[in-house]
């Protein structure tokens, strides 16, 4: 059987804007609906999102038919997670919270069989290789695994140069939620202070050959971060979609209801 390839690496490599969404409803189901809307990409978030690894593996069965690629974000650094998504068929995984050329390192070896990394060895129950079924997965695996880290602190921010020095860092992304609360500004992903911030990281990034990502919801912030060079966006959120929609409609019928439900954004 053949190695699966990593279509989204090769796009990040390459310098093809890739437009995303996050997948936060945490099921197959609703995944492969978004599956069929255009996107480039998917984002299924194990960060914030309630996804466990079964889960995780369900939403990329879900998505295996359909031109958009998946990425998996982890909660944190683990090693042994991270051995268990990649087993998974994650082949792209978005990390959060990288502060150090160290942090980065980590992960890099994380991600690759030894003697370049510590990645344990069980293809038999491992569906990235299909269970023993591809034939050169020891020699082609290292190759097709692509690594995000998610710059969000003032520290990841002072150590960006570092970090993008980490041979195997393939692309950074910035995360302005938690960038925003690092400076003093929780809950203002798009102040001004934060938004500089964040046009300095994407020109750091570009100017380092790597690709730079970013999220936002605003369309016309995500447009401008893409016009001054970010190449992977998140240009929504699937709880967020369902949830405007559906306070839209009941505006429509039930306006005091649709107003006492809280904000729609
Ligand atoms: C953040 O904004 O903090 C994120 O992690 C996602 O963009
Ligand atoms: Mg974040």
């Amino acid at each position: 059987m053949d190695m699966p390839v990593n279509p989204f690496k090769r796009a990040l490599a390459t310098g093809q804007t890739q437009i995303g969404l996050f997948l936060g409803l945490a099921h197959a189901y609703s995944a492969e609906i978004v599956a069929t809307a255009g996107f480039d990409w998917l984002l299924i978030d194990g960060e914030h999102g309630p996804n466990d690894l079964q889960g995780i593996i369900a939403q990329l069965q879900a998505l295996a038919p359909y031109p958009v690629r998946p990425v998996v974000r982890t909660p944190d650094h683990d090693v042994a997670r991270i051995k268990q998504w990649l087993d998974g068929g994650a082949q792209t995984l978005m990390v959060p919270m990288v502060e150090s050329a160290a942090d980065a390192a980590k992960l890099v070896r994380a991600m690759r069989y030894p003697p370049h990394g510590v990645r344990g060895v069980g293809t038999a129950m491992a569906r990235a290789a299909r269970w023993n079924g591809v034939a050169d997965y020891f020699a082609r695996a290292d190759g097709e695994m692509c690594l995000i880290v998610q710059i969000e602190s003032t520290h990841g921010l002072a150590a960006l140069d570092e970090i993008l020095a980490v041979d195997g860092v393939d692309a950074v992304f910035i995360g302005p939620s938690d960038l925003a609360a690092s400076m003093g500004h929780l809950g203002q992903p798009g102040h001004p202070e934060v938004k500089a911030a964040v046009e300095t990281a994407i020109g750091q990034i570009a100017a380092a050959g790597k690709a730079a990502g970013v999220f936002s919801a605003d369309p016309a912030t995500a447009g401008a971060y893409q016009a001054i060079g970010a190449r992977f966006l998140l240009v929504g959120v699937d709880t967020l979609l369902l949830r405007n929609a559906a306070v839209a409609l009941a505006d429509r019928f039930k306006p005091a209801a649709a107003a006492a439900a809280g904000a729609a954004y």
